[in-house]
């Protein structure tokens, strides 16, 4: 019998990756990127994005040059693995990122495309060249519209999160007011997620629950369009929304395109996909709960899945892939702020990444506020760490480096209790990771395990082959999520430090109340 194999997609903000996998031979990952920059230059995208010179809020990429780099992966993939084996297809795009087109029936007529003219095809039905993405701020205006039409509390009820600049209403809002010819020409507004999965399956493709519920307009308790909010971001809206469907549910076969020009099966299946978050809680193997994903990158990010709907305004609620809800929360003063300590203090990674080991910490009550930036997991005004109980120039350079990490990780852990999701033990992403400073600190903070992936590969990208290989029978999402997440321990929590920063974190609180406050400091 012929072997079946499951592709993962992710298009994400600087690549777009794939991850293939066997289900009877674990250990055989395949796994490729095409990075947009080296590949495209002719976007003239930088880290995948263009940003507006004269105001750097307005941040956009280009449509286009998704297709063209799913091209190149599709042909990449074809030259390395035998496509025809690939029984199912899943995936996720980055968040947030809307893609306008002036018809629906686009896809359907994919078919007959000849090889490598996907994007000169597509062109001619964009309504705008352009997709704003999730690194987008301009919309401040657009979002206290909509919020004072809807009122803000109202707008987190419904939606799950407040209302936020880069979600896909307000940047929906700012082109119907300042671009209405696009509006008006708009037949249909993709998501990356649905746009990707539409070509794939030559279908107009619906968003699921997970990246819906990025956009501030679908009602998050109950996964419909929400009427309040459609009519206060811009008239006659629902018709250009793709429909919502439950996530991992099957949108059809893969289109008559890819298995002409590149070899693959035509009984290959494509799943709905989701958002990148979404899709990397299912690719951590934490979507059944338990665990939370903590991911050290320029922003740091704590999310976990959650069967209770607590919406709080420093955090966003999507949906979970694998039912109910999960949280997410963005700290802006991540590995960025790390390295401006770094900087500052003139020291080098290892002494960074070594400030913890043998260190047992039980008697000082000094803490720093570790905000170099505006912090947004709260909301706090912020460009410089503060130090609380000394004078900066009498501490060593080790104390201060362990301040501040554990500082960021106090910080995190109020932030996750506002949540109110169980957590027993964490998973460790991102660049970051590799610190066993880090590790440790997170372990004595949040009292429990931590662990790092034994493999490396893409999260989002594997989420999205899970799901195609569950939902084509290989077995559970829990039983395949353990063979293809091995973790690996690297730090426990220490009885005497966990109990020791349990008061600590009280101070802390108290001394950021402060500063949340405005008062100087
Ligand atoms: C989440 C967010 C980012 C993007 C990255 O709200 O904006 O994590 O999804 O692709």
């Amino acid at each position: 019998m012929k072997k079946r194999l499951f592709l993962g997609i992710d298009a994400s903000t600087q690549s777009m990756s794939a991850v293939v996998i066997d289900c009877e031979n674990p250990k055989n990952v395949f796994s490729l990127s095409v990075n947009f920059d080296e590949n495209f230059p002719e976007y003239k995208t930088s880290s995948g994005v263009c940003t507006d010179k004269e105001n750097p809020t307005q941040v956009w990429s280009y449509p286009l040059m998704w297709v063209d780099a799913l091209e190149l992966l599709m042909h990449k993939l074809s030259e390395n693995i035998d496509v025809s084996c690939i029984a199912g297809i899943g995936g996720a795009g980055q968040q947030h990122a809307s893609v306008w087109l002036n018809s629906v029936d686009v896809f359907k007529n994919l078919k007959n495309v000849q090889k490598g003219k996907l994007s000169s095809i597509l062109k001619q039905s964009l309504s705008s060249e352009r997709a704003p993405v999730w690194l987008d701020t301009s919309t401040s205006q657009e979002c206290e519209e909509i919020a004072s039409i809807v009122g803000d509390n109202n707008v987190l009820q419904k939606s799950g999160s407040v209302q936020t600049e880069r979600f896909t209403g307000a940047q929906i809002r700012k082109i119907f007011k300042k671009n209405r010819d696009v509006y008006e020409r708009t037949r249909r507004i993709h998501l990356n997620s649905s746009f990707i999965c539409s070509i794939l399956s030559h279908n107009d493709a619906p968003l699921d629950y997970g990246d819906a519920s990025g956009m501030n307009l679908m009602s998050m308790p109950d996964f419909t369009w929400d009427c309040q909010l459609l009519e206060a971001t811009a008239p006659n809206l629902k018709i250009k929304l793709p429909l919502i469907s439950k996530s991992m549910r099957l949108v059809g076969p893969i289109g008559e395109y890819f298995v002409k020009n590149y070899g693959f099966n035509s009984e290959a299946k494509v799943f709905v996909f989701s958002g990148d978050n979404p899709s990397s809680l299912v690719g951590c193997g934490a979507s059944s709960g338990g665990s939370a994903v903590v991911s050290l990158g320029t922003s740091d990010t704590f999310f976990c899945a959650n069967n209770a709907y607590f919406p709080i305004d420093c955090a966003h609620i999507f949906g979970n892939p694998a039912g109910s809800f999960m949280n997410l929360t963005c700290f802006r003063n991540g590995s960025l702020a790390r390295e401006a300590l770094k900087r500052e203090l003139g020291i080098s990674w290892q002494t960074f990444d070594s400030s913890f080991d043998g260190y047992i910490p039980t008697q000082t009550d000094k803490i720093i506020l570790p905000y170099y930036f505006d912090e947004i997991s709260p909301k706090i005004k912020s460009d410089k760490i503060r130090c609380i109980g000394f004078e900066r120039t009498n501490l060593e350079v080790l104390e201060i480096v362990r301040l501040f990490i554990e500082g960021q990780f106090f910080n995190m852990r109020l932030q996750a209790d506002e949540l109110k999701a169980k957590v027993e033990n964490i998973l460790l992403t991102g660049g970051a990771s590799k610190s066993s400073a880090m590790a440790q600190c997170v372990a004595n903070v949040f009292n429990s395990n931590v662990y790092t992936s034994v493999r490396s590969e893409n999260s989002s990208a594997l989420g999205g082959a899970l799901t195609a290989a569950v939902m084509s029978g290989e077995g559970s999402l829990k039983s395949l999520s353990e063979i293809f997440n091995e973790r690996k321990l690297v730090a426990s929590p220490q009885s005497e430090a966990v109990s020791f920063y349990k008061n600590k974190i009280i101070t802390f609180a108290r001394a950021r109340e402060n500063l949340i406050k405005g008062n100087c400091i």
